[in-house]
């Protein structure tokens, strides 16, 4: 099957800048995706989106050009609950890349068992409405009963409205949670305002939730080249929760509409994220490896 990419989707920019900041040994890409290639691993049919293809040989040859060890690889929306192209990426990878699967309740015990010798340590739960249709509480939680078993944890992708609408589902889900883009917090409101105090209280209240301290392109309004809006929001969360932040490219960025991020040039903000040393050891090195490879 061939795919025709939405007429106003941007695509990756293919010769990124080198960074300045050098990632220490072992870092790794915590969010990340795959497409396609469509016509080997097609989009799913109930997608709202389609994507430029970006396959995993471009994946790794990014990694390796940036300066990252591994990957973990989330799943996209654009392909539902088909995650061929996730592990086929895992797969190819030699043990160094980790994935986060989406799935469906009735999803096969044969299934999850393939997904996690493949290298899954996650599903992801998606409420933002313009990428799926949200179900009720109980559709997550029956899911969380499937996989919990496997010492998988859940990935939560929503928008800081939201949070307060699912606080119950999500102050109730047993294994570690991980937030997507911290939630994507309102940057023009104030960062000591209730909006993001009622985030960082989630974190404070439950130590198994963790952030990721991402995509500073998809909440700006000040944009690039420093973001300058968003950088205090990741740096509260690094600075108050330093072993329960992860940070990942978001390559290729989907749904980005304008100023596409040049990657090598959103690894040169890390430091303003976690500016000493021991603080980038734990974002880029440290809680990734325990989260995805049980500290290995
Ligand atoms: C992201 C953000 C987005 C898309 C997806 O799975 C997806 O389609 O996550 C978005 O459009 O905000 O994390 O990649």
């Amino acid at each position: 099957m061939t795919f025709t990419k939405d007429a106003d989707w941007l695509d990756f920019v293919e010769d990124p800048t080198k960074p300045i900041f050098k990632l220490p040994v072992g870092a790794v890409d915590s969010h990340c995706h795959v497409f396609g290639p469509g016509n080997i691993f097609p989009f799913a049919p109930e997608r709202k989106y389609t994507p430029c293809d970006a396959s995993k040989e471009q994946l790794f040859a990014l990694r390796d050009f940036l300066g990252f060890d591994r990957n973990v690889i989330v799943q996209a929306t654009c392909h539902g609950s088909d995650n061929r192209a996730m592990i086929d990426a895992l797969l190819s990878s030699n043990g160094r890349a980790r994935g986060v699967a989406t799935v469906r309740p009735d999803v096969s015990e044969e299934s999850l068992e393939q997904m996690h010798a493949a290298g899954v340590r996650a599903v992801r739960f998606n409420f933002v409405k313009r990428l799926v249709d949200p179900k009720p509480d109980e559709y997550y939680l029956s899911i969380v009963e499937r996989i919990k078993k496997y010492g998988w944890h859940v990935v939560i992708y929503f928008e800081a409205q939201d949070l307060a609408e699912r606080w119950n589902l999500f102050t109730n889900i047993p294994t570690d949670v991980v937030v997507d883009h911290m939630g994507r917090p309102d940057v023009s409101k104030p960062i000591d305002g209730p909006e993001f105090e009622l985030f960082l209280r989630f974190m404070r209240e439950n130590k198994n939730v963790w952030s990721k301290v991402t995509c500073p392109e998809r909440m700006s309004l000040q944009g690039p080249p420093d973001y300058s809006d968003v950088i205090p929001f990741a740096r509260k969360v690094v600075d108050n929760f330093p072993d329960r932040v992860l940070w990942g490219t978001d390559w290729p960025h989907p749904n980005i509409k304008a100023n596409m991020p040049d990657d090598g040039k959103l690894v040169d903000l890390i430091p303003t994220i976690a500016p000493t040393p021991e603080l980038q050891r734990m974002l880029l090195v440290e809680n990734p490896n325990r989260l995805y490879w049980g500290g290995k």
